[in-house]
Parts: structure tokens; sequence; C-alpha cells
């Protein structure tokens, strides 16, 4: 095995960003070659994604990349989609899963069809955005061909149809137990069978660049099949040892569970709404989203963007666990004013109201420790795996606030890093695809041998923990 170059497409919520990286026996380094900001963009009332404006970042990213790259794969966050007509035409921009399209959608079709069949049938925990809802509230008339974000770069990038099998695991339409596109939730939701293109597997070659394409960048190279959704890429790059651990991928969402064989389908599953969302190598990701970073973003766009590294100093100073909150309060899901809907969560239940910046961050990041916790030791219970260590990847492996409180909070070792997992586990699956690494378990030994990880031991104080938890209605 040899050194060679992969590129990785990493789209967030809010930046995208292309990456390069060499690989090969003991190495692993990545240099950024383009970041962007995402920015939705609301028109007409709807709140969409500008696809084409990330599609020509990318462009230029890949024009800016080596020249020696041996292949490029795509990540985005999930459920997503664009739909194309019959000539292949993108109809429309793809809706921003954040839009308020859905409202209602979701309770409707719990009520008809009953969430067992939903639950036995995909796995899926209820979130009002799946794509299975936003289908239902889109006009599908001209559609013929629904392509999830990473599936439709592709297609432009390649020419290619297909769907990536860890993405198509977050639309609430795949059958959790075979892999496969469910034609009986289809039928019962009378939505149309061929909407849904074939299946591909992370490691799957889906093209080489058009020659437009080609033209316009530099480079002749093929498009390889990753985990397109950015968390299974991001748990994929977890740096864990065995099979005893917990993850937090922690960016715009905290995504919190464990990673097992095979799916948990039990009704306590059900009813504490944990996901079964497909990872690499057909390894099942249970978790659930918490809401993440995108608290403190809001509040930091309320606020005009300050300094986030002061803000955090002192945050670090206020006095812990006074105001906390149900970080998963769905109230907290649309865009707008943060700031002032933790006051007036705060307000309905008569927790004190956070006044100073300090205060409100403070309130934010306490409450993610004590959601963090609650989610673990769910998916530990409810799945029976221990969990003795839990690694904390992503942009929040940065905050090192959050990390010590997310240690102290859930009585466990917390190892903050990689920041980059998700380019790293895009990257790792191309190179194993293209023979110049081996297993699972050996990317993971590859990153925790090569990329800068941070240890944050538990010295909290379990009583007042336990005792906040309490306070919001958490284990
Ligand atoms: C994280 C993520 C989550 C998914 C959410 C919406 O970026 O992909 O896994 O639930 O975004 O797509």
């Amino acid at each position: 095995m040899s050194i060679a170059t992969f590129a990785a497409v990493d789209l967030g919520a809010s930046s995208g960003r292309v990456m390069s990286a060499r690989v090969g026996p003991g190495t692993l380094d990545l240099t950024e070659v383009r970041r962007f900001p995402n920015r939705p963009v609301r028109v007409a009332g709807t709140l969409h994604w500008d696809i084409l404006g990330l599609y020509g970042n990318i462009l230029d990213g890949l024009r800016a990349a080596p020249r020696d790259l041996v292949s490029v794969g795509i990540d985005s966050w999930a459920v997503d989609y664009g739909l194309l007509d019959e000539t292949g035409a993108l109809l429309g921009n793809p809706v921003h899963y954040r839009d308020s399209r859905t409202d209602g959608v979701m309770d409707r079709v719990r009520a008809e069809l009953g969430d067992e069949i939903l639950y036995q049938t995909s796995g899926l925990q209820f979130l009002p955005f799946n794509t299975v809802y936003q289908l239902l509230a889109a006009d599908l008339d001209q559609a013929r061909t629904l392509l999830l974000v990473p599936d439709l770069l592709a297609y432009w990038l390649t020419g290619e149809i297909g769907a990536e099998r860890t993405n198509a695991s977050t639309t609430g339409l795949l059958d959790v137990r075979e892999g496969n596109w469910s034609r009986t939730l289809l039928d019962r939701l009378g939505l149309p069978r061929d909407l849904l293109p074939d299946l591909r597997e992370p490691g799957d070659v889906i093209g080489t660049l058009r020659p437009d394409v080609a033209t316009e960048t530099g480079l002749s190279l093929p498009v390889t099949a990753v985990g397109s959704h950015d968390t299974a890429s991001a748990v994929a790059a977890v740096p864990a040892a065995g099979d005893r651990f917990g993850y937090i991928s922690c960016g715009t969402w905290s995504l919190v569970g464990v990673e097992l064989p095979l799916p948990v389908l039990t009704a306590q599953s059900r009813e504490a709404n944990f996901t079964n969302e497909r990872g690499i190598d057909g390894t099942v990701r249970y978790l659930r989203n918490v809401m993440g970073l995108w608290l403190l973003q809001e509040c930091l766009r309320a606020w005009d963007s300050p300094d986030l590294g002061d803000l955090l100093a002192a945050a670090a100073d206020v006095p812990p666990l006074r105001s906390v909150i149900d970080a998963d309060d769905p109230a907290f899901l649309p865009p707008g004013d943060m700031p002032a809907r933790i006051a007036e969560h705060c307000r309905l239940r008569g927790t004190p109201i956070p006044e100073t910046r300090a205060e409100i961050v403070r309130c934010v990041l306490d409450s993610l420790a004590l959601a963090h916790r609650a989610a673990l030791r769910q998916a530990a219970e409810l799945s029976g795996r221990p969990v003795e260590v839990v690694h904390l990847v992503g942009g929040g492996s940065r905050n090192e606030l959050l990390c010590r409180l997310t240690a102290d909070a859930c009585g466990l070792p917390v190892v903050a890093g990689p920041v980059e997992a998700t380019a790293l586990g895009n990257v790792l699956v191309q190179a194993r695809s293209h023979g110049s690494i081996g297993s699972l378990a050996d990317m993971r030994s590859l990153i925790a041998r090569t990329q800068e990880l941070r240890r944050y031991e538990p010295s909290g104080d379990e009583r007042a923990w336990s005792e906040a938890a309490a306070r919001v209605g958490l284990s």
C-alpha cells in the first residue's frame, strides 16, 4: 500500500469545505483547500439551500486541489434532496429541512399509519423533517427522480444517478433490516415507487468527472461514494478501539449514541425516539439527535457574531447549572431570535432567566451537556452496549467548556477530536476502496495515531448533575 491523495467535499449546515488528504500506512495529512459559507436563502416565504452556489464553490475547490488526486467523495447533512424532471433537470432549489412546510405532516402520518409500522420498517426516529414527511408536503407532479444532496452533486459531476445507502437510511423510506427501499411504505403513503433511484454502497465508484467538468477543473478522476451522510463519515472516523464507546458527533447537531451490528426496534426504543441509521460496512448508528450547537450559533447570529472565545471564557466563570433548559424543545428547531426563545422557555417553566450573554451561553452549554448525558445513558441502556469512554468529534470538540461539561455530566472520560472527523471519514472510505488502507478498525487506529486528540476526565459533582437533569425531565 502506498501513499495517495484524495479529496473530500464536506458540506455542513453552516459551511462547506473541500479538503485534500494524503493517506497511506502511518500517514494521514489533511489540508483545507477551500472553505465557504452555506447560507440558506428564504424565497417567497420558503427556506432553500443555495445549491448552485454550493456547487460553484465545489468546482472552485476542485480547481485549487492537488493535481495528483486519485478520487473525490462527497458528504453533506442528511434528509434534503433535489427533484429531477424527465429530462434530468433540477426542479427548483432544494428546500431546507428547517422550513415550516412540514408543520403537522408527521403527526398526521403517525396518526394514519401508526408509529409501529413506521418504526419497524425504517427504524428511524420521529423527526418532522425526515425526507418522507417533506415529500408529503412537496409538489411531485413533474418529479421523476429524487436525489439526496450529495447524490445530486455527484450527478452533476459525473452524470450518474443513484442513492448512497447511509444517507438513504435517513429518508424514512429505506427498510432498516434489508437495506432496500420499502415498497410497502411507499405504497401505503401513496408515493411513486420509481422516484427513488438504485442504491449504492460507500466505496462504490460512482463514475468519472464529465468531460465539461474535467475541462473546468483540469482534473480527470473518479467520484467515489463515501458515507455521504456526514454523520456516517464522522462516526467512521471516531478514533475508538474496541466497541465499548459512545460518540457525540457535535456540530450544528449533536448526534449521540453507540455503534451496533444490528438495529434496536423495541417499543422502549421507539418511545425514547432512538434512530437506527446506517453506517459504514452495514453498522447501525443507534443514536438520538440532540439540538446541538445550533442553539449557540443562533444566539451568535442574533448578537451579530461577537468573539466566541471571549464569550466562552466569560461563560466558564458563570455559576454552573443555574438555568437549565430542555435543549430538545421543538420550539428551538426553526431559525430566529434564539435568546428570546430561551428566555421564553425559562419564563414558562419558572426557571431563572439567564440575563447576560455569558449566562445565556452557560445555560446552553450546561443544557447540552445534560442532553448528551441523557441520550448516552439511554443509548447504552436500550441497546445493552456498555459505554466506557465518550468520543466527541467534529467542530464541537474545539469547545473546551462543552467537552469538560460533557465529561462531568456523563461521569465518563471524553476524548475530544478530530475536529474534521467528517472529512477524514470521507477520505478514508475512498482510500480503502482504492487500496490505500484496510478495515474500519485500521481506519480508526490510523486516526488515533495521527490526529490531535484531547482527553477530559470527569470531575463534576454527580449529585448536582442528576438534580439538574431531573429539573428538565431528563435522566
Ligand atoms: C448532521 C445531520 C444529522 C441530521 C441532520 C439533518 O449534520 O446530518 O445527522 O439528522 O443533519 O440532516
